[in-house]
């Protein structure tokens, strides 16, 4: 199983350079891995800096996801896929990328969690634990009695996303979360080498 622990998803407003800044220092600070999320790109320029994120996590064994485009993750031959409720279904996704890339779905509420249950992915990302302005259109907060309650309830692994950090990076890992994905906390860190580290401290502290 992949380690989903320290999970970075990348900032969609971050120019090239500080994409890279971000990603070498996420990789020195010990993330285990690394979701490239676009929204507002075109599919040529996802493809670009997809290629310039993969090259930087070469040999790391960090595994490289691409946040929504099936196509961009083929194009580019990334480890895997993180798809929503509204992108391609995940049973077509996993036709075309094969058995062996990594499948993660987003559920963003207890139908949805049920729902997927018996659907050929990886992992769930429980989203959001926390409304947080990085992502305005979630439609609800699991908390983290939401989360406890779901990984009680899941088969699958659970990625906890949304409003994380230093702060209640470690009571979501207690409450059953197999990882924890981040934006700001990491991104707009001055050093996202350091609070990698830091994330990573907290989290496995006792
Ligand atoms: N999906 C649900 S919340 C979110 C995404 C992509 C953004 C999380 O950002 P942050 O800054 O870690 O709260
Ligand atoms: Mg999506």
């Amino acid at each position: 199983m992949p380690d989903y622990s320290l999970y970075l998803v990348t900032d969609e407003n971050l120019d090239l350079e500080q994409l890279k800044f971000v990603i070498k220092e996420a990789v020195a600070g010990g993330v285990t891995m690394v979701q490239l999320r676009e929204k507002h790109g075109d599919v040529r320029e996802f493809i670009q800096r997809a290629m310039v994120v993969k090259a930087l996590l070469m040999e790391t064994g960090i595994p490289l996801i691409i946040n929504d485009r099936v196509d961009v993750a083929l194009a580019v031959d990334a480890d895997g896929v993180h798809l929503g409720q509204s992108d391609m279904p995940v049973a077509i996704a996993r036709q075309l990328i094969g058995d062996d890339k990594i499948l993660g779905l987003s559920v963003e509420n207890e139908q949805q969690l049920a729902d997927a249950q018996h659907l050929p992915v990886d992992y769930l990302g429980l989203s959001a634990i926390y409304p947080t302005p990085t992502k305005t259109n979630t439609v609800y907060a699991w908390g983290l009695d939401g989360l406890e309650k779901a990984a009680g309830e899941s088969r699958l692994p659970l990625v906890a996303i949304g409003g994380l950090n230093e702060s209640n990076i470690k009571s979501a890992m207690d409450a059953g979360a197999a990882g924890v994905a981040l934006v700001s906390a990491i991104c707009h860190a001055t050093s996202p080498s350091d609070a990698c580290q830091k994330l990573r401290k907290l989290m496995h502290a006792d």
